[in-house]
């Protein structure tokens, strides 16, 4: 295989900036440009070590002195011969180095073609290979867990013990079915029907967890709704630490949906602010009206804001009539002022912050959906459909089993399942899909 090179740190200036080699001429390539004391070839050098020196060009013009780190096959990140170039951070010096390197004899990597490398030779699987990239884009501390999670492995643990199980029944039923006079006992329809409900359960499990991946992903969409002067925007601008949106007590102030990303205890959320929610004729407020309404209607949750100290008008009955039937929150607001009204909610103060502590903690259970901190969260799209086109072919054995079909029919919807798993791993990938996930990486991953 073709040695690659690319700048694996982004680009703009930094501290150092760092050039990634690999192949099997990755160590002449660099010989080529790099002079150090000592050894005097860097395959000599013993693995795993940095060695410190400096990159000339071929008219042994200096460019840089840098630290190269040497890992020898198969112990590396691709599994094949990688050096690394730590040269210093400037956006020329790094292009400069890169540069040398292709002149030496590399050829520029492809996006993700590092990645692809270390999938290939057996350093990762595929999911493995996904939670890297999903580490990189995490926008939350929760989201990043996850990803360390499928980086690690233990979601394709989980997929591969599932994808056992098929294989075990699958073997069972074929061999029962292709050597009759082997006598080998026949598994009881009870038995691969029992087996295949656990089956679908683990994946049902799984699939359920992908809602939360979706907020992982995206954030949770959070609409704060309410009459005018009830203390939105006094909510999100707690809730994002800092002064987003105008606060007046003029009614009406917000006239638009205002839009603030925040993490609430590790989790993403997308907060809206919107318009009071009252009839109006004023043409600019009555649109942003209009946008509060839809901003609700697409939200997965309604924060639903009143003021405490005013008895519930037919403005707040509105806004009840209108999240009645959505997932939502009453929230109290203005807590610190005396009470006039009886209606039942968390009681918060933005003003003093009393009780946003407790909010805080419904909208995140809300988001988590019951995930327990140490299972696996399904965040991958393609990782839904194989498993969604798994379970559909499995509950397409189960009717086959409750139907007594013969038991080589059940073996062929068992045996695409065991596909669909292990498309998520990459055991039984096109080199289409391998392609299409590697190329969405960065260049120089
Ligand atoms: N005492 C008290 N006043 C609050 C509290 N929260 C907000 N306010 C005041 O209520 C008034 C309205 O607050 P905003 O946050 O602008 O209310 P809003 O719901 O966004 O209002 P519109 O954008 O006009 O719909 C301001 O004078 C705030 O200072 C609170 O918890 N306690
Ligand atoms: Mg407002």
């Amino acid at each position: 295989m073709r040695t690659i090179a690319a700048i694996s740190t982004p680009q703009g200036s930094g501290g150092i900036a760092v050039i990634r080699i690999s192949g099997d001429e990755a160590f002449c390539v660099t010989d080529r440009i790099f002079s150090f004391q000592g050894a005097k070839r860097l395959f000599e050098v013993p693995p795993n070590t940095v060695v410190f020196g400096r990159i000339a060009d071929e008219n042994n013009k200096e460019i840089d002195q840098v630290l190269v780190s040497v890992f020898k096959a198969p112990h590396s990140f691709t599994g094949e011969d990688v050096v690394e170039i730590s040269c210093h951070g400037g956006v020329l010096v790094a292009k400069q180095v890169l540069k040398t390197v292709l002149k030496a004899g590399a050829v520029l990597a492809e996006c993700g073609e590092f990645s692809k490398r270390a999938f290939l030779n057996g350093k990762m699987d595929l999911a493995q290979a996904e939670g890297i990239i999903d580490l990189i884009g995490a926008v939350s501390q929760k989201g990043a867990d996850k990803a360390v999670f499928q980086m690690e492995g233990r979601l394709s643990k989980e997929i591969l013990s599932i994808r056992e199980t098929l294989l075990t029944l699958a073997a069972h039923l074929e061999a029962a079915a292709d050597f009759p006079e082997e006598d080998i006992p026949e598994l009881s329809y009870d038995v691969v029907r029992g087996t295949l409900k656990t089956v679908l359960e683990n994946l049902n499990k799984l699939l359920k967890t992908s809602d939360y991946g979706k907020v992982l992903r995206e954030g949770l969409p959070v609409a704060v709704i309410g009459k005018p002067n009830v203390g939105k925007s006094s909510i999100l601008n707690y809730l994002a630490g800092q002064e987003r949106a105008i606060v007046t007590d003029i009614a009406g102030t917000t006239r638009d949906v205002i839009e603030e990303f925040v993490q609430l205890d590790g989790i993403p959320v997308k907060l809206m602010d919107t318009a009071g929610i009252h009839q109006t004729d004023d043409i600019v407020e009555k649109i942003g009206v209009e946008r509060s309404k839809t901003a609700a209607n697409d939200a997965s949750l309604i924060l639903a804001v009143f003021d405490v100290s005013n008895p519930v008008d037919n403005k707040d009955k509105e806004i009840l009539e209108l999240i009645k039937e959505r997932p939502h929150i009453i929230v109290l607001n203005k807590s610190d002022l005396s009470r006039n009204n009886d209606l039942e909610g968390t009681e918060v103060s933005a003003k003093s912050g009393t009780g946003m502590e407790k909010l805080i903690e419904q909208i995140v259970e809300f988001a988590s959906k019951d995930t327990n901190e140490n299972e696996n969260v399904i965040t991958n799209e393609r990782h839904i459909n194989c498993l969604i086109r798994c379970k559909e072919s499995i509950e397409r054995a189960v009717l086959s089993a409750e139907q007594n079909m013969p038991t080589d029919m059940l073996a062929i919807d068992i045996t695409e399942a065991i596909g669909d798993l292990g498309e998520i791993t990459g055991q039984t990938v096109s080199q289409e899909i391998v392609d299409k996930v590697f190329h969405n990486f960065c260049l120089g991953k």
